[in-house]
């Protein structure tokens, strides 16, 4: 059997045990095709086929979440403005997105995924890695595996999914959106060097099509022209995701499948029926989302140091604002006090009409972090404060 870049991996050969030599690890990327689309379709068989879009309505500035294969041939994609989808195919049938749904089936696959090794980390709603490198059917072969799961995920749910297979997180994801829908991609070790440099860079998991446009003006094509890049250069040209491209395009991704992922962050927005520049609007519902974030961190017995302030213009050019306090917070009127005035400096600088504010919280902190909550509790207000001074005195 020849392994050539990228080559899904058929049935019935079972030369893919990547163990091998160096036993390298055995990690496998699920994700569900077109999920929010195809679970419709499951439901109403005379959707099958069809070009269908789950989103929110025109009339209320919704945005499409998915949509079905068939809708992906005219140019629909998850983002775009579902008016916008209607544009450009206006026989696509559009369903309102039921979450609870989804969420119910995703617990059913997450369930599919823990019989066969307890390392499962979730990525998103449709989509987990897995570590097999030892597991619970004894199993050497990650292929086999993988189409185990892809078979009981259609046989319980009715619903397609794609696999990727390699020794590494990055190169497991990647293979798994090679041959949507339905496919498994078998990245092996070696072959993942060559396989790297041929990628093209849009292709590699993390930069966004913006980024790529950036690095192909300056020649960057494939993982090859990536590779020729310093790690300094790469600094300056990605920042801080300049040490991981580096290595990753070397087959270096020592991320290891981590079973429940912590919270990073919480967060919360609000798209408004028109855009606005109002500023007294604006506070109020500032406010109202400040209040919002403190509300979910109490619940969670959170605290947190970094606090971002996201704008998005009528034009969807969207900026951030972020303030970090030397102690972790989490009363309501600090996260307002900040979160207003960074909106203050926002609106002053820019008048162009806003379409969404948001407000997150991050660098999150428990009670039973070590920190000392009394003297952040009781210098809380008067820091932010001192703060507020700092940056806009
Ligand atoms: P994805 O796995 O990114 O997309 P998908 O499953 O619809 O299609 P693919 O076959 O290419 O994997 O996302 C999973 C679900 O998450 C998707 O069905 C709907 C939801 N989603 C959004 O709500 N908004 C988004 O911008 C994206 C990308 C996904
Ligand atoms: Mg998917
Ligand atoms: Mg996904």
């Amino acid at each position: 059997m020849e392994w050539r870049d990228g080559d899904a991996m058929p049935a019935a050969v079972d030369g893919d045990r990547i163990d091998g030599t160096g036993s390298p690890r055995k990690i496998i990327h699920i994700d569900m095709d077109a999920f929010f689309a195809s679970v419709e379709q499951r439901e109403f068989p005379h959707l099958r086929g069809k070009p269908i879009i789950v989103g929110g309505s025109p009339s209320q500035r919704g945005v499409v979440c998915t949509c079905s294969y068939e809708a992906r041939s005219f140019g629909i994609c998850s983002g775009m403005a579902t008016s916008q989808a209607l544009k450009l195919c206006p026989n696509a049938i559009l369903m309102p997105v039921r979450m609870d749904l989804y969420c119910r089936i995703s617990e059913e696959i997450f369930k599919i995924f823990s019989e066969f090794t307890p390392v499962v980390e979730p990525l998103s709603i449709d989509e987990g890695y897995l570590d097999v490198t030892a597991n619970f059917k004894n199993n050497p072969s990650a292929v086999s595996i993988a189409q185990e799961i892809q078979r009981k995920i259609l046989q319980k749910t009715g619903l397609s999914s794609s696999a990727g297979v390699s020794y590494n997180l990055f190169l497991a994801k990647v293979a798994s959106a090679m041959r949507k829908p339905g496919g498994l991609t078998v990245i092996h070790p070696r072959r993942a060097i060559a396989f790297l440099e041929s990628l093209p860079i849009e292709k590699f998991y993390g930069i966004g099509r913006v980024t790529a446009r950036r690095l192909e003006r300056l020649n960057i094509h494939r993982g090859r022209d990536l590779k020729m890049l310093s790690r300094e250069r790469l600094m300056e040209l990605l920042g801080k995701r300049g040490h991981y491209y580096y290595d990753v395009v070397r087959g270096i991704d020592s991320r290891e499948v981590t079973p429940v992922r912590k919270r990073k962050s919480f967060g919360r927005e609000i798209t408004f029926p028109r855009d606005t520049n109002d500023l007294q609007f604006l506070e109020r519902e500032v406010s109202n989302i400040s209040n919002c974030v403190a509300l979910m961190l109490s619940e969670e017995k959170l605290w947190g140091k970094t606090l971002t302030l996201k704008v998005k213009f009528a034009d969807f050019r969207q900026i951030t604002r972020s303030y970090s306090f030397y102690y972790p917070i989490n009363s309501g009127q600090s996260i307002e006090e900040i979160t207003m005035h960074l909106l203050r400096r926002c609106v002053a600088e820019d008048r162009r009409k806003i379409r969404l504010v948001g407000v997150a919280i991050s660098r999150l902190f428990s009670d039973a972090s070590g920190m000392a909550n009394g003297v952040a509790v009781q210098q809380e207000f008067s820091f932010a404060r001192e703060v507020t001074q700092l940056c806009y005195g």
